[in-house]
């Protein structure tokens, strides 16, 4: 039987912080968790006509043009849409056909060989439905621990960037920094373009222009460490670039995966989670597969942890632009 990743994908995903498995899955195993995202447009469009807030609701489109119709008939709708398919903090999707592929056998066999057989899904995963011309859509150079709390600086969250479609250089694909996820976590600053954090130039460790553009095939996996500084790029082509990305780690990295937030010490959500307002889960124990939980279960915990509001980590990162320094404790 073929192994889960090849023992050089193996070595370049420790080497380089990123490593492509271009046939994880068939496209075709992709395309319940499509049609669930569909389901969700549909029911918006819907809603928003009986309120009579919109007159076209373009059912003769599809997945790749809908969302991108839907938007350009009313721009001020748009954080309605992504509202409704990301959920209140970008996390709130819950449906069955995110977590069959959240908790896909082969997806986690290929993490298994990377983290171990105790895998925690991270709490934060998302859809991303790069719109062309959404600026939120294309995100400026950035680790994923940036987000994170300064204690998983130490630990492996991998990131599994799952693109729904061919992702491509025309239609926004990452960028990576190859090789430099070694050198730990780099100042981030507040106020990137579309509200997110980003490295500035001066503060990457390899020019921007030694980037490596990795395009994906629908199908494929981009896996990278959460130190592997990447970007996306702008959507140039007139469909959507649809993308999930996942996130794991070992067990024993810090988790919330065992309490529900009301269980947290006063003050202590940034000490035990590496992204406290989510809730993590179990997805695979071979020790213990009792601890592993359940599509209901995913459900609760994300469902009450989206209620709590609990607030993002906060790393002392300064805005964009500013002369000063990042606080030494990051
Ligand atoms: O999907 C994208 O365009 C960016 C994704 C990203 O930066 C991430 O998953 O951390």
């Amino acid at each position: 039987m073929q192994p889960p990743l090849r023992e050089e994908q193996i070595r370049q995903f420790f080497e380089d912080g990123y490593v492509v498995v271009p046939d994880l899955f068939t496209p075709a195993e992709l395309e319940p968790l499509r049609q669930e995202i569909e389901a969700i447009i549909e029911r918006t469009a819907q809603r928003l006509k009986a309120e009579g807030r919109i007159q076209q609701t373009h059912p003769q489109e599809g997945f790749a043009t809908r969302l991108t119709r839907l938007m350009a008939d009313h721009p001020e709708l748009t954080p309605e849409y992504i509202r409704a398919i990301e959920g209140k903090a970008g996390g709130g999707h819950t449906g069955r056909e995110m977590f069959r592929l959240i908790t896909h056998p082969r997806l986690l066999d290929a993490l298994e060989t990377l983290l171990g057989p105790e895998i925690v899904g991270s709490s934060v995963y998302r859809i991303r439905p790069k719109v062309p011309g959404y600026a939120r859509g294309v995100i400026p150079w950035h680790q994923d621990s940036g987000y994170f709390s300064a204690h998983c600086d130490t630990s492996l969250i991998i990131t599994c960037w799952i693109p729904l479609v061919d992702a491509t250089p025309e239609n926004g694909c990452l960028q990576v920094l190859p090789g430099v996820h070694r050198n730990g976590i780099l100042p981030h600053r507040t106020g990137g373009p579309g509200g997110y954090l980003i490295i500035q130039e001066e503060d990457l460790p390899l020019p921007s222009e030694q980037a490596i553009t990795v395009p994906v095939p629908c199908g494929g996996v981009l896996l990278m460490t959460n130190l592997t500084p990447h970007c996306s790029t702008p959507n140039r082509t007139d469909t959507i670039r649809w993308s999930v990305d996942l996130r794991y780690q070992a067990l024993e990295a810090p988790t919330n995966a065992f309490q529900m937030p009301e269980e947290y010490p006063a003050g202590a959500s940034d000490s035990i989670a590496c992204y406290p307002p989510e809730g993590d889960f179990v997805v695979r124990s071979r020790a213990h597969p009792e601890l592993v939980h359940t599509y209901e279960q995913f459900v609760t915990r994300r469902t009450r942890y989206d209620a709590a509001n609990l607030p993002p980590p906060n790393r002392g990162w300064v805005p964009a632009g500013s002369t000063q320094q990042h606080k030494e404790n990051n």
